[in-house]
């Protein structure tokens, strides 16, 4: 592979470009908000902000809801943390290594923790339209994968003990749940939701797993969030929309306001 197509040493140049346009000389933490966690951190104050399809490998997201920007704010001991506001998907068709820019991106930038946020649908009755869950676990049920070659990397906890515990500490009501990651853009059928929760998942989703996998193989600590958005295809009345979608971020946006304060608090 030659330089100029290596994504690794692609995200070395981008994360070059988001030092320089953010004003720092590393990070300690990234943070990618999905669907629904836009507003919740809107009124997290930042430093600086740059635009994503200004640095390289990166494109403007094409989901309403979804921004295209990249904020730096403080960490409760002062660390520079950066924070994407959308991400790109794979249903979007430009393959595996977009979808995992932008942790490489931040791995190439110093951090060494990532929060991945979602908005998704719920296959567990207990775990309702408008909670946010820690991820304890995932299934990646999309076929794909950003790894290339012998990366015969652990995934036995994918999703970090220490900092599911910080998240406890913040907020000691969140429940824990698996995460199925399709590859989407349909919902699923009610024959998938209903294989989903027989396969171990309680929440079903189209982004979070692969990145997973791209920062645990750089060695980062993650930390898995979803916001119940809907319960899943077949275990509501009604036909998923994406308003439903937005509505129930709308109405969450308190919680995940004092959440990821709490959180960037605390690191
Ligand atoms: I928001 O019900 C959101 N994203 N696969 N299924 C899948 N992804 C989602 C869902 C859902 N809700």
């Amino acid at each position: 592979m030659s330089d100029a197509t290596d994504p690794y040493v692609l995200a070395q140049a981008a994360a070059e470009a988001l030092l320089a346009a953010l004003g720092v000389t590393r990070l300690t933490t990234a943070i990618v908000l999905g669907s629904g966690w836009a507003g919740g951190a809107a009124d997290l104050p930042f430093e600086a902000e740059a635009q994503l399809a200004d640095l390289p490998g990166f494109s403007k997201p094409v989901v309403a809801g979804h921004g295209g920007s990249v904020r730096l704010v403080r960490t409760g001991s002062g660390e520079a943390a950066a924070l994407f506001n959308g991400r790109t998907h794979l249903y979007e068709g430009r393959g595996v290594a977009p979808v995992v820019h932008g942790v490489r991106t931040s791995a190439a930038a110093g951090a060494r923790r990532l929060i991945l946020t979602n908005g998704c649908g719920s296959v567990n009755p207990a775990l309702v339209p408008g909670q946010p869950v820690l991820l304890r676990d995932h299934l990646n049920l999309t076929g794909a994968t950003p790894l290339v070659g012998p990366r015969f990397i652990d995934m036995t906890t994918p999703y970090a003990q220490s900092l599911r515990d910080l998240a406890h500490r913040v907020d000691g009501t969140l429940p824990e749940g698996v995460y199925a990651q399709f590859h989407g853009p349909a919902y699923e059928t009610s024959a998938e939701v209903r294989m989903a929760g027989i396969l171990g998942a309680d929440l079903v989703g189209m982004s979070t797993g692969l990145e997973c996998i791209a920062a645990r193989e750089l060695g980062m600590d993650v930390l898995g969030i979803s916001l119940v958005t809907n319960l899943a295809a077949g275990l509501a009345p009604n036909p998923l929309s994406h308003a439903e979608v937005m509505q129930a971020g709308n109405e969450a946006i308190p919680r995940l306001g004092s959440l990821l304060r709490g959180l960037l608090d605390r690191l």
